[in-house]
């Protein structure tokens, strides 16, 4: 039998014998379908399944909870019954005892499609119906994009779904340059699924229309297909392209005209540029002081860069690094000064190579998704400071122009998410984890997560229940199909969340009456409503279940992003203050912080190639998405093996590097730093940056011994040596790739 299924990277058909997943098959919907597709053959139905509600023995047994051997400790399997009354008796004691906000239920993590029983949303909406919980806004993806944006042009939300599509870059751009790469392998997956993969047709068709593309990024594989290679420094971008600008004004190439029409600002940064102010001019010698780059270079890339037609985009992954709100505004200023913006094609525009919808000229719907309700106690912190959070309660924080107080943690509950993939320097994410009283986990596996729980529940994935793929970026929306039972014990998240409200009391308000297939009617049933208003008539729920699929109808062609704009400033203002483009903003300016200035700037990181720690620490790691799994998830399966050698995950490195170490291709490799240490198999590619090495995120967080924090991590998990700082008082988003690190072989 085959059943439809929907995964974050594509929309598949399941074939099922007796019970059993034997083969994966892709849909002929997709023009540029993934492989990742075949880690559900062996993934779902693995031994690393979490079979029945089980219990940390030591939380259980001792009064004090023994909380120095959690992630060490042995567990205990318990009925439902049992384990649900007694995670429902320890929430009652921690919403009684102490305010809501002792709870965090923040759950960041991409769970999987599935709009119904998505784990966070019924978390969410389980927890506010309790009281609520202190929450995590903005995500590890994008924060520091999301949060400088709004005070420089538009809304993150905005961007990501309207930005130029690569049908427009194809018609109107001569040249791309792209800080960070276009890495097609990141396009295979999208935010809650994805059911025409675009990317890879969008860039062929763009080059095969003439259109010239420039890789800026330490690692050349990052520009599949591109014209030109320039690698600078990890995180120096910033000073790259303050070189750049500086020539465009000391040469006179910029269109002035559109910086006073469009923008507000600019002369506060050209004073900057031009080093009136603090007496540094910042000239391309001066940024290839800091990049690395040749000035030479850099002063004709920004030529080039004058005369052509041209298209400024950077890969999310540089706002992923302390002071990662500066690479956003800078893009947007030297696009700014190009004068493009708003032109077919041309100007700025983030993560052609981060997610496979961005660039894609589907329709955009908001379809219907689970309500969640209102979180009572009304508070969050930034996603990324969870470790802060966990460590320092009282402690107070800026936050985007607001103080934010962290509250004394005693339990967390978490679905959906992997904080021992997602987080930064494990380490110290171990020492707060240990402090409250106790961590709840839904897993349908032995995750790390789940293994560093105290009350751990069986979650079935999503091919153990019914459940609707629909994501506002796709046109499509799909019937996920149950296909096989659910695995040993586990059970929905919903229902999970159903036993803990008849427990509350609840259970009423939780299901408001409906089973599972009424909840995915009722979604159905609110996206007409939303269609509707957009004169689009959806068939009815039974029709859709039957046919399986609906697409909406397609669209007239966007209107060019922010051409409206570029046609009438005034007509078409934008978000901002000014309703310009503020290459100044008098609001940021006004937090008077010290990471983050009133304009886009260059700000030294507390490590960096060529910079601080450089001399302990000779080369820089990058953590990028890896291409044979989504995060962590799926780590588990044979697919993710094409990732690794001798069960370590892959790290690549230049080969002079290597031998520089004594260190032989395809050997186990030492990467250490003053935070942590892992091992690693070691890969050479000499078209890459001879003092940066790569090892992708996603491998299971394996400690040789969990007891103590800062044990050898065994499979190649790049968190424990990563940096746990917020990019700057303004986002307080995580800083993964601002990262030193030495590496040797390892023999053991
Ligand atoms: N060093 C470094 N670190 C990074 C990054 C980086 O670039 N460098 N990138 C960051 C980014 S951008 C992101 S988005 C994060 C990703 O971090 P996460 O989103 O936390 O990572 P995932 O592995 O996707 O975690 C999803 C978890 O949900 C579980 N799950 C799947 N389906 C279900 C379900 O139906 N129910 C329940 N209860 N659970 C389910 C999976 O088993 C898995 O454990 O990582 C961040 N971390
Ligand atoms: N296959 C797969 N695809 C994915 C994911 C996955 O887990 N697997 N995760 C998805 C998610 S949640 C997200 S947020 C996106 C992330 O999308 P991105 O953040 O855009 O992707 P990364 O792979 O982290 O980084 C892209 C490239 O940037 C380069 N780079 C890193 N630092 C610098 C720098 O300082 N300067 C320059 N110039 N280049 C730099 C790296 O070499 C890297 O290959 O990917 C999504 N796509
Ligand atoms: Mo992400």
């Amino acid at each position: 039998m085959k059943y439809r299924t929907a995964t974050q990277w594509g929309i598949y058909d399941v074939v099922v014998e007796n019970d059993r997943i034997v083969d994966v098959l892709d849909l002929d919907l997709d023009p540029n379908p993934s492989p990742l597709g075949k880690a559900l053959i062996d993934g779902v139905q693995h031994k690393a399944r979490i079979a029945r509600p089980a219990v940390r023995r030591g939380w259980l047994e001792n009064s004090d909870r023994a909380k120095h051997r959690r992630g060490a400790d042995e567990f205990v399997d318990l009925p439902w019954d049992e384990a649900l009354d007694l995670a429902a008796k320890e929430l009652h004691r921690v919403s009684n005892e102490y305010d809501n906000r002792a709870i965090f239920a923040g759950s960041y993590g991409w769970a999987s499609a599935g709009r119904f029983n998505h784990a966070q949303s019924q978390l969410h909406r389980f927890i506010n119906l309790i009281g609520g919980s202190t929450r995590a806004a903005n995500t590890y993806s994008t924060a520091a994009a999301q949060v400088i944006l709004p005070h420089v042009v538009l809304s993150w939300g905005q961007m990501e779904l309207e930005q130029t599509t690569w049908g427009e870059i194809a018609a109107g751009a001569e040249l791309v340059v792209a800080f960070g790469g276009l890495p097609m392998r990141n396009t295979q997956v999208a935010y809650g699924g994805i059911t025409e993969h675009q990317s890879e047709p969008g860039l062929a068709h763009a080059r095969a229309a003439g259109v010239e593309i420039v890789t800026v990024s330490p690692v050349r594989g990052d520009g599949d297909n591109q014209d030109r290679w320039i690698s600078p420094r990890p995180g120096t971008d910033v000073a790259l392209m303050l070189g750049c600008a500086y020539v465009l004004e000391a040469e006179n190439l910029l269109d002035r005209a559109f910086l006073t029409s469009h923008c507000a600002g600019y002369e506060h940064f050209r004073k900057y540029l031009l080093g009136i102010g603090d007496g540094q001019p910042k000239t391309p010698s001066w940024a290839s002081e800091i990049c690395d780059v040749e000035a030479a270079t850099i002063a004709e890339l920004a030529r080039t860069m004058a005369t052509k037609r041209t298209f400024l985009t950077a890969a999310w992954s540089l706002q992923r690094a302390q002071h990662g709100e500066q690479p956003c505004w800078m893009l947007i200023t030297l696009a700014c000064m190009l004068g493009h913006v708003g032109r077919t094609g041309c100007g700025f525009g983030f993560g052609y190579g981060a997610e496979g919808f961005v660039g894609s000229d589907s329709r955009r719907f908001n379809w219907a998704t689970l309500p969640k309700g209102r979180n009572p106690t009304g508070f969050h912190i930034p996603v990324a400071r969870i470790a802060d959070l966990l460590l320092h309660p009282g402690e107070t924080i800026p936050y985007d122009g607001q103080e934010i107080t962290y509250p004394d943690i005693k339990l967390i509950y978490w679905a959906g998410g992997n904080p021992f993939h997602h987080h930064q320097d494990l380490n110290r994410l171990i020492k707060g984890w240990r402090r409250p009283d106790t961590v709840i986990v839904n897993e349908p596996w032995w995750t790390p997560v789940a293994q560093w729980a105290d009350i751990v529940f069986p979650a079935t994935t999503q091919l153990e229940r019914d459940d609707i793929c629909a994501s506002s970026h796709d046109p499509y929306a799909h019937v996920m199909e149950r296909a096989i039972p659910p695995q040993n014990d586990a059970r929905s998240d919903h229902a999970i969340f159903k036993g803990l409200a008849a427990r509350f009391d609840v259970l009423d308000e939780f299901t408001e009456g409906r089973t599972e297939h009424e909840w995915l009617a009722n979604m159905w049933e609110r996206s007409q409503v939303t269609a509707a208003k957009q004169d689009i008539e959806l068939p009815s729920f039974d029709e859709f279940w039957r046919e399986r699929k609906f697409k909406l109808p397609e669209e007239p062609a966007r209107v060019g992003w922010l051409s409206q704009f570029r046609a009438d400033p005034n007509a078409h203002r934008l978000g901002t203050p000014s309703g310009k483009i503020e290459l100044f903003s008098e609001v940021v300016n006004a937090f008077e912080l010290e990471d983050c200035l009133g304009h886009a700037s260059w700000l030294e990181p507390e490590e960096r190639l060529g910079g601080k720690a450089s001399d302990k620490f000779p080369l820089a790691l990058l953590t990028p998405q890896p291409k044979y799994r989504l995060h962590s998830q799926f780590d588990h399966s044979a697919y993710a093996d094409l990732g690794k050698l001798n069960g370590h995950e892959i790290v690549t490195l230049h080969p002079d590097t290597g031998c520089a170490r004594g260190i032989v291709e395809g050997q186990t490799v030492r990467l250490y730093n003053e935070r942590g240490a892992c091992l690693a198999a070691a890969n050479f590619d000499d078209q890459m940056r001879v003092d940066v090495v790569v090892l992708p995120t996603g491998a299971w967080y394996r400690p040789s011994d969990p007891s103590t924090a800062g044990s050898l991590e065994l499979n190649g998990n790049p968190n424990v040596l990563t940096l746990d700082v917020g990019t700057s008082g303004l986002a307080q988003g995580c800083s993964a790739n601002t990262c030193l690190v030495e590496i040797e072989s390892y023999t053991a």
